[in-house]
């Protein structure tokens, strides 16, 4: 006998946050891919929750699976909506013994605001380039201004944030913290004013994701702490007891104020989670992860254009992550 039980669909606010090409958009392009692939308990699949989103994904997974592209770089804050639904097959027993095998289906809809990077820092490269921009003002109504004022907006109301943090550029810019901390004053600012604070921290969950892990740099450092999945393609995946460790090591750069963000986000928020990711994965020449860690991107006419199949690591995890801790609270 088959029974599937239902549980309601959990709504769930879910923001990005990151400095400019730390791979927000690519994320979560990528996302619906992750679903399809993912591996565990549940089987999960992505649609969009209306038009534009459903564009969205459609557009991402045929630029990052036919035209072997990075999806298009965000120009105005995009309002998407993507329902997410796993379901799996679980043995039970009916009221008279019998053993009966039930389908538990799980669905959580994820709401997010995809925005320019240059919206992050509040007072610099988005000033620089841009004149209509206001350094740090929620006070003035230009239409630049009313995009940050919908940043702050959409984080303060998410229950979840997840932070993409780029080694790649910040070994090379150290600008990780110039774009974290406006964002995060503000958002203290607003969340104390409005006493939201939980236990004196800032409550909403992040997941901390340590970003480009198949960039042969971030790779080689993370070495270490990786371990391969025993399902093929065998995927190196740094286990998410010692992201932490390893996104510490990272910031700890003593010519970058990067760990001034790891610091922070410890200070002010109250739960904390930390993945090392990758929205492309690694190449796979025969099927297969090999330990050399080779790259899925080549350099085509000084373009970049993704190699192989496209195998995101631990991309749908943060995202599962956060609905559990979530769901499990009883209050918002
Ligand atoms: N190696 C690697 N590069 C990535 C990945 N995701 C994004 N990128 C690179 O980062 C660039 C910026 O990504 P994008 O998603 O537009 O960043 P955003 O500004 O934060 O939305 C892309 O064009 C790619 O070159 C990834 O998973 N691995
Ligand atoms: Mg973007």
């Amino acid at each position: 006998m088959n029974a599937t039980q239902h549980n309601p669909p959990g709504d769930i606010r879910i923001g990005l946050w990151g400095p400019p090409g730390s791979g927000k958009t690519t994320f979560l392009g990528a996302l619906y891919i992750a679903a399809t692939r993912h591996v565990g308990p549940y089987k999960w699949f992505m649609t969009g929750m209306d038009d534009p989103s459903e564009k969205f994904l459609m557009e991402s997974v045929r630029l990052m699976t036919h035209e072997r592209a990075f999806p298009v770089a965000s120009e105005a804050p995009a309002r998407l909506g993507f329902r997410f639904t796993g379901h799996r097959m679980v043995k039970k027993r009916n009221a008279v013994g019998m053993p009966v095998e039930r389908s538990e289906v799980v669905e959580f809809v994820l709401d997010v605001l995809d925005v320019p990077g240059r919206l992050f820092s509040g007072t610099g490269a988005g000033a620089a380039a841009d004149p209509d921009f206001s350094p740090g003002g929620l006070a003035s109504a230009s239409p630049r201004n009313h995009e940050e004022e919908q940043l702050l907006d959409h984080l303060l109301h998410c229950q979840g944030i997840v932070y993409l943090f780029d080694p790649k550029r910040d070994k090379e810019s150290r600008d990780a913290y110039y774009f974290f901390q406006p964002v995060l004053a503000r958002l203290a600012r607003h969340v104390l004013t409005t006493h939201r604070q939980v236990n004196g921290h800032l409550p909403q969950r992040v997941a901390v994701c340590v970003n480009k892990f198949d960039e042969e740099d971030v790779y080689t450092e993370a070495k270490r702490y990786v371990v391969q999945d025993a399902h093929r393609p065998h995927m190196p995946r740094v286990p998410d007891a010692r992201a932490a460790e390893f996104f510490q090591r990272l910031c700890a750069d003593p010519r970058s104020n990067s760990d001034l963000v790891d610091l922070a986000l410890r200070n002010h928020f109250r739960e904390l989670n930390y993945f090392v990711t990758s929205s492309i994965g690694f190449y796979l020449a025969d099927g297969r992860f090999r330990p050399t860690g080779e790259r899925n991107i080549e350099v085509k006419d000084g373009k970049e254009r993704i190699l192989g199949q496209v195998h995101p690591i631990n991309v749908l995890e943060p995202l599962l992550w956060l609905h559990d801790v979530v769901r499990k609270q009883e209050k918002w």
